[in-house]
């Protein structure tokens, strides 16, 4: 369990009010819930300041979506900040969520360094900080509650057993590009690292090309038509997203190839538009990322409010769909 800045100032705020009488809220950045007793109490809404990474998929409008209505349904008084990638948009989200003096920071970091210093102004504010869905890289860990999220480096692993499994028996080199996500973004770093863990065991398993995408459509078209391009011979792609690999399986129809089978296709998440390409045969193996993170993260920012513990990290659940498991799923399917 990690402590967090809120308890302590929550603490100095009672030994401040029963020990000295009239400090008021003098020297505490803290609104709502810690300044006025507890936050579930009758009247006293929460403020949740939320900095989003941007727009850049449907997982990312998905997630977007599960936020912002769980927020409502739970009466939360959100500020939502979008950064459009961008981490210094985020850096100044995050100041001004302190400025306002929200109850709670929630963020998902477009990349994974580069937060210490906000981090630390957070804590000095006394204002608890929540990672959703990707983590920071800094080594103090008391300067956020928790990271709720998926484990990325098993998404990669998931992704390189279906393929070690496709090619066990093959006895010729099986040429793999490779989409990743933004440049370091945790599960560009970590789809990455989880995929070559697993396909080292098979030196036949060769990537021959990878490169950034930055997780949009657009460029992973852009970059799939260069790797298209620069290499003849390509049999696998494995791209960190869906959104990527949407946007390249364009680029190998306009080469004169059939995606799914010219070039077998992998991907993360299993949105909407993947999944229908994979029940299509488009896409062979979809490792699904779950954005429905909102329910979970409300829960989490009540108990801190509350000062209840909480998990330092919470994993979500996932599975994994072939082909054949997508068009199963598809109909049901909610985002
Ligand atoms: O896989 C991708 C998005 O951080 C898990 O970001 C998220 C990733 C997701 O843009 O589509």
């Amino acid at each position: 369990m990690k402590r967090f800045g809120k308890m302590s100032a929550v603490l100095a705020l009672t030994f401040c009010m029963s020990v000295l009488g009239a400090c008021a809220n003098g020297g505490n950045n803290q609104t709502g819930a810690a300044s006025e007793g507890s936050a579930t109490k009758a009247g006293t809404t929460i403020t949740l300041g939320f900095s989003q990474v941007g727009a850049e998929s449907g997982w990312r409008s998905a997630n977007t979506k599960s936020i912002q209505d769980s927020a409502k349904e739970a009466g939360y008084n959100l500020k939502f900040s979008d950064a459009q990638q961008k981490q210094e948009n985020q850096i100044k989200a995050i100041r001004s969520f302190i400025q306002q003096k929200v109850d709670v920071i929630a963020f998902s970091p477009v990349v994974e360094s580069g937060w210490d210093t906000v981090l630390k102004e957070a804590k000095d504010a006394g204002i608890p900080v929540v990672l959703t869905d990707r983590a920071v890289d800094s080594k103090d860990t008391s300067l956020y509650v928790t990271f709720l999220g998926s484990d990325f480096v098993e998404e990669g692993r998931k992704a390189g057993k279906w393929l070690s499994e496709q090619y066990k028996d093959t006895k010729e080199d099986v040429n793999i590009v490779e989409l990743q996500g933004t440049t370091g973004s945790a599960p560009a770093n970590d789809r990455m690292a989880g995929f070559a863990e697993v396909i080292a065991a098979n030196p036949h398993l060769k990537v021959i090309a990878s490169q950034t995408g930055d997780f949009t459509r657009a460029k992973g078209k852009e970059v799939m038509q260069a790797f298209l391009k620069a290499n003849k011979d390509i049999d696998v792609l494995y791209a960190h997203n869906d959104d990527m690999a949407l946007g390249a399986i364009q680029a190998i129809e306009a080469a004169g190839l059939k995606p799914g089978q010219d070039i077998k296709i992998i991907s993360v998440d299993a949105v909407k538009d993947g999944m229908q390409a994979a029940s299509e045969g488009k896409i062979n193996f979809i490792v699904e990322c779950n954005p429905m993170l909102g329910p979970q993260l409300m829960k989490i920012v009540k108990d801190v409010v509350d000062g209840k513990s909480v998990e330092p990290r919470i994993v979500t659940e996932e599975t994994t769909f072939t082909s054949e498991q997508a068009k199963e799923a598809l109909p049901n399917r909610a985002y």
